[in-house]
């Protein structure tokens, strides 16, 4: 069942690369192409339906049988490629990569350790990190995006939006810079389009980006500032609205004006890490380097004689508040790579008892 389709002379190779098709998907599309299954990107997700484009137009789509059963993990996600014959997925085309998060089980708890793996996105080029400049704005919660886009090996760019709430919102670029070092500032403001122009470079066709942040950031405004037109709810219509409410699959995956495809997802209440990588280390690289100096190679830099980087805190060379930070994400990372180390030993476990048993089952058979 098609829901939208727009009349194109170009060959249907040609839509599929404005989608992001590259060589990496054709490789893997061929093994599983048999039965009359063709490419489609996933462009929006509810709980028992997909929606589904290939450039040409776009339906809805439910999981072939076989499928349901797989670990939540493989579930598609908006930015996915399957192969889908009508309206029947069949696979998922291995991912070039997640912006994944952890997931508790219970809702809302801050502390709560992560249990399950929760996949954002996939197939991404660049990941916005946006924020308000209003109450949103905090400069710890950006380190913290950083250290999650950095962890699942993804580009981040910073957005700060409604610049138009201040007088001199460059105070606010310098604040960041400061904390994200090398990394792409843009300021921006949906009220009156400043700024906007600089984000066009990562919506380049079959570019991918998509977008963090909590809820009430200026997420959605953007997209319809820089769609041109109102295609995302936005503000209180949004939030009453409720995504899992919606029982018709709404379009996350936005192919826009400027030829790149720009994800919308609902604000993010917890950054929770799932992926272990070297986040924290590229996010704090002024503090890796104090702790070179530091008298004790494992120092936890909390209270031990000739640390380095607390001499830095006293000198005020280094807030504390982002070093409190740091040692908080060191802490996750640590506590993530014991269970994930843990997990890998019990698999092994798993795998001997196995071993074990077909070596009984031959020596009965003798
Ligand atoms: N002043 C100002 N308000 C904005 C701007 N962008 C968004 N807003 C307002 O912020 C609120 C939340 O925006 P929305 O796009 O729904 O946020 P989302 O939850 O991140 O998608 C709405 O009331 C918007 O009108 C901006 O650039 N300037
Ligand atoms: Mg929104
Ligand atoms: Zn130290």
């Amino acid at each position: 069942m098609k829901i939208e389709s727009y009349p194109d002379t170009s060959s249907s190779i040609e839509h599929l690369t404005r989608m992001g098709w590259n060589a990496h998907f054709q490789a893997r599309a061929e093994s599983l192409a048999g039965d009359g299954a063709s490419p489609a990107r996933v462009v929006g997700v509810s709980k028992n339906s997909f929606r589904l484009g290939d450039g040409q137009s776009e339906w809805l789509a439910s999981l072939a049988g076989r499928l349901k059963h797989e670990a939540d993990g493989a579930r598609p996600v908006t930015g996915d490629w399957v192969m889908a014959r009508d309206s029947l997925i069949s696979g998922v085309l291995e991912r070039q990569n997640v912006l994944s998060r952890g997931a508790s089980g219970a809702r809302g708890s801050q502390n709560a350790r992560p249990r399950h793996e929760q996949v954002i996105a996939a197939n991404l080029d660049a990941v916005f990190i946006v924020c308000g400049l209003d109450r949103d704005y905090n400069p710890r919660r950006l380190e913290r995006y950083l250290t999650l886009v950095y962890n699942c090996g993804l580009n981040p760019v910073i957005v700060l939006t409604k610049a138009d709430l201040h007088d001199d919102p460059t105070l606010f670029v310098g604040e960041v810079e400061e904390l994200a070092l090398g990394v792409p500032i843009h300021l921006v403001s949906a009220a009156d389009d400043d700024g906007l122009v600089a984000l066009a470079p990562y919506l380049s066709p079959g570019r991918t980006v998509t977008m963090v942040g909590s809820s009430g950031a200026g997420k959605s405004t953007l997209v319809n500032r820089l769609f041109g037109r109102a295609v995302q709810l936005t503000g209180a219509i949004s939030n009453h609205v409720g995504k899992g409410k919606h029982t018709t699959t709404s379009r996350d995956l936005i192919v826009m004006p400027q030829g790149g495809m720009l994800i919308d997802n609902p604000g993010i209440r917890e950054i929770a890490f799932w992926e272990v990588d070297s986040g924290v280390e590229s996010v704090f690289p002024e503090i890796e380097k104090l702790a070179l100096g530091c008298r004790f190679a494992d120092c936890s830099h909390i209270n031990e004689p000739g640390c380095r980087v607390l001499e830095a805190v006293a000198s005020g060379e280094l807030a504390e508040g982002r070093l409190e930070n740091y040692r908080k994400m060191k802490r996750e990372m640590e506590y993530l790579a014991q269970r994930q180390h843990k997990s890998a030993e019990r698999v092994e476990k798993e795998r001997w008892k196995d071993v074990a048993l077909q070596v009984k089952a031959l020596k009965k058979r003798r």
